[in-house]
């Protein structure tokens, strides 16, 4: 089944936040963000601001009536600045005015004046300031400091990845409108409609069910609508407080830059012990994570880096550490894999140290200590695997011998290109960390007319979850697709939801839906055999009707319907649904936090131009464990983007904030993302498909994060190529390897071959 949403995202019809249309007396918001990065407020004067034409109001802290304080997991985080600021950007008043260019060009007569103090942006260093957001973690399994005595192997090292800006197509926005006795409805592209509900209550002074939050959809989210969706809603939400007008703030895509966090950078080190036959016996790393100014998801998000700090290994003695470093940047905050990469990319670069001080391909490393079923993770969850079937069937399919020869010929007959090759075993937990979180709810209403109406808490934005719930129903009911309508997420619906979020959605919420549509069923069913006098046992409803004893009858999906609500029987039903098995013990760092894990392996080849340090990605080929795929074009479509998202955080997206943490790259002339031309010229995927039990809605696996960091293979296929051009280069293990990095690695020592005259010419 295609995506439902294709048909009117072709036709530019579907509706965003932008496109609702505007009730009269809509008000326009827009931010005014702090000039510097660190400070003390000595003076806010908004009163040339307020004289603008068209300007209404301009609110600062003092307007809030609840709390000024939106932060997640920790109270850290004040909705407009009080005092201090903590970054460039930081909201410190909001104007209001009646059009959105009035409320901007107010925004430019702001007048603050700020004692500056000094500003921090490097996570070591905030370590070393004691500047941490939460105390460190650690994750520990065997027992390191004994092993390395026994490797015949030690190497060390430092490994750094940077930011990521998370480029939502639709940018960051809300619109509230007041509704009688101080009752709010807000629209808002957020991934996490309860916990925007949660923080307008807290800001407000006001209960949660005053509030209503609606989300059709969202043009993109990857994390950054997690939870920073929560401020410009809050914002809204204040205006309209005082106001009694609906007011809107749709953000600038360079306001957007500024203002919100993005992945959290990381700078890590790494030591790792190997015996001679290349098992891996000891890791230890210690991660610093640049957590920015408050802890926003970061927390959670270092946690993850933990959890996937050996990838897809089994590593026997491991000793993993993490920090959560406060610095004066905005907020750094979930995005696509969630700190899972940042960990990844270490032990990646661990095993690539190892394998170029040893003179030894990379896989042959990552092939001798791929996770097998039993194996235990650092946390103690025992591994199901399929990281060995998934590698295995790389290589095998994608005759990764020919894939080698064909580089090893390339390259010793062309002096100006090298190509290089990596692979990337992935293995990545479903479920939220936090276990708490792993649970849902679907409401689903049968019409008189035999339609169905489905809510749940997953909000749409673009990975095709509404498909999928839509898929559930119909299948549990048995019914053509188009007599299911999946509403908008509305919190007035659906309450207390989690977020979109860790890949999980579908799971939570296809099984709620799963729940409640067959529950219905049930009574259906029950009314059919009280209709034919029959068992209940012996009745089906297939293909729009009911079936006895493996027989059709004439009584129609709408004729039953009808009949059962003739009988007074209820064709609504809600259904929760809440993970088994899943549990942590954060004391001991210890439990089963993951329903299941998903593997994969992806075969990487580049091409670099050696005069230039300009590269293009041949193919990536990968074998992905999709359990048994419910939706191949939606999952295929995942792992497309998911991959190009990795592969662009790897080689060209580079965050550039200067000493004074002002974001250089903010815009979309200095940040490249991966376009139509830097994509791989070939993706193959190919399904692991597997009939074994797993907690996936209809076995089919959580596909949202995991390909993500196929991407990282990038990395390492562009260090074998310049290896390959120059055998004593030794890059640093600092992504993103930019065309401008891969230049200054080829020539970083020089090269011993001289260049034909030839072909220099040419
Ligand atoms: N969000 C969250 C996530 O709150 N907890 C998680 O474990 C998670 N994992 C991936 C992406 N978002
Ligand atoms: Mo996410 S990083 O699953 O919002």
């Amino acid at each position: 089944m295609k995506n439902i949403d294709s048909f009117t995202h072709v036709r530019g019809k579907s509706i965003y936040l932008d496109d609702i249309p505007v009730l009269q007396g809509t008000l326009y918001g827009a931010a005014y963000g702090s000039p510097v990065a660190h400070g003390k407020i000595t003076s806010l004067d908004v009163s040339e601001a307020e004289a603008m034409p068209g300007v209404v109001r301009i609110f600062t802290a003092k307007d809030i009536p609840g709390e000024n304080q939106i932060g997640g997991i920790v109270p850290d985080e004040p909705l407009l600045a009080e005092g201090h600021v903590h970054f460039n950007g930081m909201p410190v008043a909001f104007v209001v005015a009646e059009s959105a260019e009035a409320a901007q060009a107010a925004v430019h007569k702001v007048k603050i004046e700020i004692e500056p103090l000094p500003v921090i942006t490097d996570p070591r260093e905030a370590r070393a300031k004691g500047e941490l957001i939460v105390k460190p973690r650690q994750f520990v399994l065997g027992d390191v400091d004994a092993a390395w005595s026994q490797c015949d192997y030690i190497f060390e090292g430092i490994a750094e990845t940077g930011g990521q800006e998370h480029l939502y197509i639709e940018t960051q926005g809300a619109y509230s409108i007041p509704l009688e006795n101080n009752r709010q409805k807000v629209y808002s592209s957020t991934q996490g409609p309860t916990a925007v509900q949660r923080h307008m209550a807290v800001v407000l002074g006001v209960p949660m069910h005053q509030l209503e939050v609606d989300v059709t959809r969202l043009g993109g989210g990857f994390g950054g609508k997690e939870d920073q969706a929560t401020l410009w809603a809050c914002l809204c939400a204040l205006a309209t407080h005082h106001l009694k007008r609906p007011v809107k703030y749709s953000l600038h895509r360079m306001e957007d830059m500024r203002m919100t966090g993005k992945r959290n950078p990381y700078s890590s080190d790494f030591k790792i012990g190997l015996s001679k036959d290349l098992k891996i016996l000891a890791y230890e790393a210690e991660f610093h994570q640049n957590a920015g100014a408050s802890a926003d998801l970061s927390p959670a998000v270092l946690e993850r880096t933990l959890f996937h700090c050996t990838n897809s290994y089994f590593i026997p003695n491991v000793k993993a550490t993490a920090f959560s470093c406060r610095t004066h940047l905005p907020s750094n905050t979930a995005f696509r894999g969630f700190g899972g990469p940042q960990g990844m990319f270490v032990i990646e670069s661990a095993i690539a140290k190892a394998a170029e001080e040893l003179g030894i391909d990379k896989a042959d490393i990552q092939k001798a200590n791929l996770l097998r079923t039993g194996d235990e993770f650092p946390y103690g969850q025992k591994a199901v695997s399929e990281a060995v079937e998934c590698w295995s069937k790389a290589e095998s399919l994608y005759e990764l011998d020919k894939i080698k020869c064909g580089i090893a010929d390339f390259n010793s007959t062309n002096k100006l290109f090298r190509k290089g090759l990596s692979l990337m075993p992935v293995c990545f937990g479903i479920s939220f960390t936090k276990t708490l979180m792993n649970q849902a709810r679907a409401l689903v209403h049968v019409y008189t007319d035999g339609s169905v109406g489905v809510s749940t808490g997953a909000v749409e934005m673009g990975q095709g979850v509404n498909t999928k719930m839509l898929q559930v129903a119909a299948q549990v009911f048995s019914i053509n697709p188009n007599k299911v309508k999946i509403h908008s997420t509305s919190t007035f619906r659906i309450a207390n939801t989690s977020p979109s979020a860790a890949s999980a959605t579908a799971d939570l919420n296809g099984k709620a839906v799963q729940m409640a549509c067959t529950e219905i069923l049930q009574r259906l069913k029950t009314r059919a055999a009280e209709r034919l006098q029959c068992e209940v046992g012996n009745i089906e409803i297939k293909n729009e009707f009911v079936w006895l004893n493996g027989a059709q009858t004439d009584i129609s999906w709408e004729n039953l319907v009808l009949d059962t609500y003739f009988n007074r029987i209820s064709l609504s039903e809600h259904a929760h649904y809440a993970t088994p098995d899943v549990h942590f013990d954060g004391t001991k760092e210890k439990g089963h936090p993951f329903a299941y894990h998903v593997y994969g392996t992806a075969i990487t080849v580049v091409t670099v131009d050696c005069l230039r340090g300009t590269y293009e990605f041949d193919a990536v080929k990968i074998v992905h464990d999709f359990g048994s795929s419910m939706n191949p074009i939606i999952d295929r479509g995942q792992i497309e983007g998911g991959l190009v998202q990795g592969m662009g955080w790897m080689t060209m997206e580079e965050i550039v904030y200067d000493g004074e943490g002002r974001l250089r790259s903010n815009a979309l002339s200095t940040y490249k993302v991966p376009d139509i031309y830097s994509v791989p010229k070939e993706i193959a995927i190919d399904y692991l498909q597997t009939e074994k039990d797993n907690l996936a809605i209809f076995r089919s696996k959580a596909v949202g994060e995991p390909p993500l960091m196929y991407g990282i293979g990038a990395f390492f296929a562009l260090r074998d190529a310049i290896k390959a051009f120059n055998p004593s280069a030794s890059p640093a293990f600092s992504a993103p390897m930019t065309p401008e990095k891969v230049l200054l690695a080829l020539y970083s020592k020089p090269v011993k071959e001289t260049l034909h005259e030839e072909e220099v010419s040419r």
